[in-house]
């Protein structure tokens, strides 16, 4: 065996962000930067469970180098088995499938998520535990480390292996298995969906989907699952062929970025009945109707009312969970239902242990993250399945089902503004100056409404006790809207401020409003409150979704 021990320097900014290490492409090649980062994953697994990884990514610019370069380390650092993916592909939620299933110690994916690829692009590592979730913060915290003091890392001299054939390949001691990256995913989706009757509706002949792949790792799975499995129509999919640079497209299923699938809906007579789109890994996801988006935070609030008319939750849901900025609008129906619902930051692996104590069923995000307990990663496709398999049953439209919803628990009016690429300095000055007056602002008054909480949200985890402090600062107000501001930890490039605003009407109220009308007077006091235009050198936000 031909194993090298290489020099190398310690690399300080090798932490991991909101979701992994995000970086420039460029910074990825520079001589030992991915080589250091994976070696200190290697290092921060316990003794013990260095045995069996996932490796696998999606598709972006410069996975293929990346993944020979670890399969040699992984060889020389002494696994015994290593999967990866046939052509190196596995979605984000397929990965914690593969992880779960085959009792893998964890998996390394690559991926910057939604942000865009090419050589000017972004890349990203990610490592995920054994329960097949995001490494939680004590975990990132070692590998930073780690990373910051490495002096050597450890690689096997080896030609480069055929990852487009499935089959198993010997690399010194270690068995490197190619496999397929959809079989596993698909016969989970099986067990939780009725999938004879979305098949019925695809096949009724009045139902009409688009699904848009982005260029990105869904187009896959989608192709087998909808298109194969289901019976829809093959030219009901756009752009499922991956691509290293996602088309020269932004693989973000937002209003903004999937614009290719919004154009379609602003149709009137050809609109189709459903519409989706999913991000760059896979894990997230976009939900359309006929005249209606349906915001992330709504989704999981109906996915969380309707759960138990599906296969999968037919028990019903044990409890929910929201990330901080997501609007309550699942917090009603955890309350009707008489289950618990939890807040925590952003990140999906806040959900990590509350799944694995079984305190929790569904989560969501309104970043256009949604899952269950079935991984523990969010999952774009599943979200999907998870509308169709409520359309087939309720037999009515998207836009019946979110107004009946709204009918029942009212309406929470939400939009998100970012402020991207802003100096860094000035974004964090910002935010400071905000925290630093929070006391004061109890109490004060704007317009007819009030301050009834204004503080530095912190969470501590109700599993293993571990704290985390300044998640983002939330403004509540007497008539129950919200305002909440943080910094993206996602963004390669200066800082992405975000702000959150949520307006709620009640069900026998105006429920059918223009978002951004509806929250307007909110966006008065934002900027009163931070001075938004002046210190982000915006006139008005980058995107607004
Ligand atoms: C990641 C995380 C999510 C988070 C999102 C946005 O999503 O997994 O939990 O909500 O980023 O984070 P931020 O607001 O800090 O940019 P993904 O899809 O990029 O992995």
């Amino acid at each position: 065996m031909n194993i090298s021990i290489v020099g190398t320097t310690p690399f300080v900014d090798q932490k991991p962000g909101t979701s992994g290490l995000r970086k420039k492409v460029t910074v990825f090649q520079t001589p030992h930067y991915l080589e250091n980062f994976v070696q200190a994953i290697f290092d921060a697994i316990p003794q013990g469970e260095k045995t069996a990884l996932v490796l696998g990514g999606d598709g972006r610019y410069y996975n293929r180098q990346a993944i020979q370069i670890i399969i040699r380390m992984a060889a020389a650092n002494g696994f015994k088995r290593l999967l990866v993916g046939q052509h190196g592909y596995l979605s984000t939620p397929a990965a914690s499938v593969v992880i779960r299933k085959q009792k893998l110690d964890g998996g390394i994916i690559l991926s910057a998520s939604h942000n865009p690829g090419g050589p000017d692009g972004d890349f990203g590592i990610k490592f995920n535990t054994r329960n097949g979730g995001p490494a939680p913060e004590s975990v990132t915290d070692r590998i930073h480390d780690i990373a910051s003091s490495l002096a050597e890392y450890r690689i096997m001299a080896a030609d480069e292996l055929d990852i487009d054939t499935c089959g198993c390949y010997q690399l010194g001691e270690t068995t490197i298995e190619v496999i397929d990256p959809v079989s596993d995913y698909v016969e989970l989706m099986e067990q939780l969906f009725d999938f004879t009757s979305i098949k019925a509706l695809f096949n009724s002949g009045v139902f009409n989907m688009a699904f848009d792949a982005m260029h990105a790792i869904t187009g896959p799975y989608a192709s087998e699952i909808l298109v194969r499995c289901l019976g829809a129509a093959e030219e009901s999919l756009m752009n499922i062929q991956p691509k290293e640079d996602f088309g020269g497209g932004h693989p973000d299923p937002n209003l903004v970025y999937a614009h290719e699938l919004v154009a379609l809906f602003e149709q009137p007579i050809t609109a189709p009945d459903f519409g989706a789109a999913s991000d760059g890994d896979g894990d997230r996801n976009m939900i359309l109707g006929r005249d209606v988006f349906v915001t992330p935070s709504d989704s999981l609030a109906i996915m969380a009312a309707n759960a138990h008319l599906l296969p999968g939750y037919a028990s019903g849901i044990k409890g929910v969970a929201r990330s901080m900025p997501t609007s309550r609008a699942v917090d009603l129906v955890a309350e009707c239902l008489g289950v618990e619902c939890y807040e925590t930051p952003t990140g999906w692996k806040f959900f990590g242990n509350l799944m694995d104590e079984g305190l929790i069923t569904l989560c969501g995000e309104e970043s256009f993250g949604s899952g269950s307990d079935h991984i523990r990663e969010k999952d774009g496709l599943w979200a999907v399945l998870f509308w169709l398999n409520l359309i087939a049953i309720k037999k009515q439209s998207v836009h019946k089902i979110v107004l009946t919803h709204w009918q029942a628990f009212g309406r929470h009016y939400y939009s998100r503004h970012d402020y991207e690429g802003v100096d860094q300095g000035k974004a964090s000055a910002m935010i400071e100056g905000l925290r630093d007056r929070l006391d004061g602002l109890n109490g004060r008054q704007f317009g007819n409404i009030s301050i009834t909480l204004a503080d530095d949200f912190s969470y501590l985890d109700p599993v293993d006790g571990s704290r985390c402090d300044r998640q983002g600062i939330r403004l509540s107000f007497s008539d129950e809207s919200r305002i909440v501001v943080r910094m993206s930890g996602t963004g390669t490039e200066g800082a992405t401020v975000r702000v959150y605003y949520e307006r709620y009407e009640p069900a026998n109220g105006k429920l059918e409003e223009e978002t951004q009308a509806y929250l307007a007077s909110l966006f008065v006091i934002a900027e009163e409150l931070m001075q938004l235009q002046s210190s982000t050198g915006r006139a008005k936000p980058d995107i607004i979704t």
